[in-house]
């Protein structure tokens, strides 16, 4: 029994002391991949690229009797994920935006890359050799949200990664490329210790000293419960934390 009570101690303290912050990260790069523009080649890879395009039209190639009668397209975004403070990790992701036109099915692709490039060859690669990809369902809702895998947002952060998208169907559908409803990231982060102002791995004297050199103002750093005041139950919240970080 004894042993039950200090496990649910700590594990009120850890909760009191994780701080989330929610970040929506829009694409640096878009762009809708076509292939070659010559007979017989619209269904196969390679080609050109349209830069950041208003709406990325995605579909498959169309096929009568043994001919290739339509492009296919693809949609690619980069996005570089912000670097996390320190001690700060991200904790849950999803990509999402704004969609119209034909619905079915599909598959999303991501992918680290070295550069910020937007280029044939990177879509290509991100598509062939993905670090995750997986099918998804486009459906008739005017927008789309997917979750990424955990093991895409737990490798890096700072670094730019590579999202391309495509569609099975031979009827086309529409990415709403501009405005507030275009491709994005929405992701929370979590500080694991946030008390601990100066990261010296403990939350000790040297915190309370720096939250009570700031007591009474707004806007700060040392604001840990988010009512943009540094007051009593910030104080309150530090101490319950007080010791080593987890
Ligand atoms: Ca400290
Ligand atoms: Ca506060």
């Amino acid at each position: 029994m004894r042993h039950w009570l200090v496990a649910l101690a700590f594990v009120g303290c850890g909760l009191s002391g994780v701080q989330a912050e929610t970040h929506v990260v829009h694409p640096i790069e878009s762009a809708r991949t076509s292939p070659d523009s010559c007979w017989g080649c619209c269904c196969g890879t390679g080609g050109s690229l349209t830069m950041n395009p208003g709406t990325i039209d995605v579909k498959t190639c169309t096929y009568q009797g043994g001919y290739c009668m339509g492009d296919a397209h693809k949609g690619a975004w980069i996005f570089q994920i912000p670097e996390m403070v320190e001690d700060s990790e991200i904790t849950y992701m999803r990509f999402t935006g704004g969609r119209s036109g034909s619905w079915g099915t599909g598959y999303v692709y991501y992918k680290w890359m070295p550069t910020d490039s937007m280029s044939q060859a990177n879509i290509l690669d991100a598509m062939n050799d993905p670090d995750h990809y997986g099918p998804v369902s486009w459906n008739g809702a005017s927008t789309y949200s997917f979750s990424v895998p955990e093991s895409i947002y737990a490798a890096d952060s700072g670094g730019y990664l590579m999202v391309a998208a495509s569609f099975s169907s031979t009827y086309t559908m529409n990415l709403t490329n501009t405005g507030t409803n275009r491709a994005r990231l929405v992701f929370l982060s979590e500080v694991a210790c946030p008390s601990d102002f100066d990261s010296n791995g403990s939350v000790d004297v040297s915190d309370v000293l720096a939250l009570l050199g700031a007591y009474g103002s707004t806007g700060s750093d040392y604001d840990l419960d988010g009512d943009n005041y540094v007051g009593v139950n910030d104080l309150l919240q530090l101490l319950d934390a007080f010791g080593d970080c987890p």
